[in-house]
């Protein structure tokens, strides 16, 4: 059963604190990105980590290993248990992020092809199969792939194996549980459940149908 990673894009912090509490129960992890650290501070790590829950930061670090080190560190010091970076900059930045992971006892994911129309324009053609392909020899713990496209989904965990696959763009994307649960390992979910009416009954309901898949 994959899990079920809330994509807390949210702006306001008193409102994401809010929305955070009401899923902690339904949920497995919190990701973080730009819209709430940039709104809230890095901070905010500490305030999510009451829910008990791993915390994502996506940043999408894409720098210099040099840069991409140092900005991993302070993610990490900050209370973040994982980070995402992107693949495209090469081996040695990807590498840099996993470095600051393991120093921090956290986790590394890199982006391997994303979920937007856009996303086809310069992930296709090989390009997202070596970025994956990069990320295991660099040691990260897996991988972001499209839940947009479970037949590139598929493709990918070709050549990550045992790697973990976390998959955005379920929900409001056009992405759905049932077409992509069965291929990765953690479910990201932002606006479907963050404005729906009742985030918590939303996250219940996206917790309960991933349960009934397989993997
Ligand atoms: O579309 P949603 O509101 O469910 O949010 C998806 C989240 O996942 C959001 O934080 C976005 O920045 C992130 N993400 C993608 O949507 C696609 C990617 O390829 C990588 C990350």
């Amino acid at each position: 059963m994959p899990d079920l990673i809330l994509a807390l894009d949210v702006t306001e912090k008193k409102k994401a604190l809010a929305i955070a509490e009401a899923c902690a129960p339904h949920i497995d992890a919190i990701k973080v990105g730009y819209p709430l650290a940039l709104a809230a501070g890095l901070s905010i790590a500490g305030d999510l980590k009451k829910t008990g829950l791993p915390l994502i930061a996506d940043f999408k670090v894409a720098d210099i290993p040099n840069t991409n080190q140092l900005i991993c560190d302070q993610v990490f010091l900050a209370g973040f248990s994982a980070i995402i970076c992107q693949g495209f900059c090469g081996m040695d930045s990807v590498k840099a992020c996993v470095a600051s992971a393991r120093t921090h006892h956290g986790e590394c994911y890199v982006v391997a092809e994303m979920s937007h129309p856009g996303g086809k324009e310069f992930f296709s053609g090989g390009i997202a199969e070596q970025i994956a392909a990069n990320a295991v020899i660099a040691g990260a713990d897996g991988i972001i792939a499209p839940a947009t496209r479970p037949d590139r989904v598929a493709v990918l965990r070709g050549f990550v194996g045992d790697k973990k696959i976390l998959s955005p763009g379920v929900g409001t994307q056009g992405g759905s549980v049932d077409s992509i649960a069965e291929l990765v390992d953690g479910i990201i979910v932002g606006r479907s459940i963050y404005d729906a009416p009742d985030p918590a009954a939303a996250a219940q309901s996206y917790a309960a149908a991933r349960r009934r898949q397989k993997r």
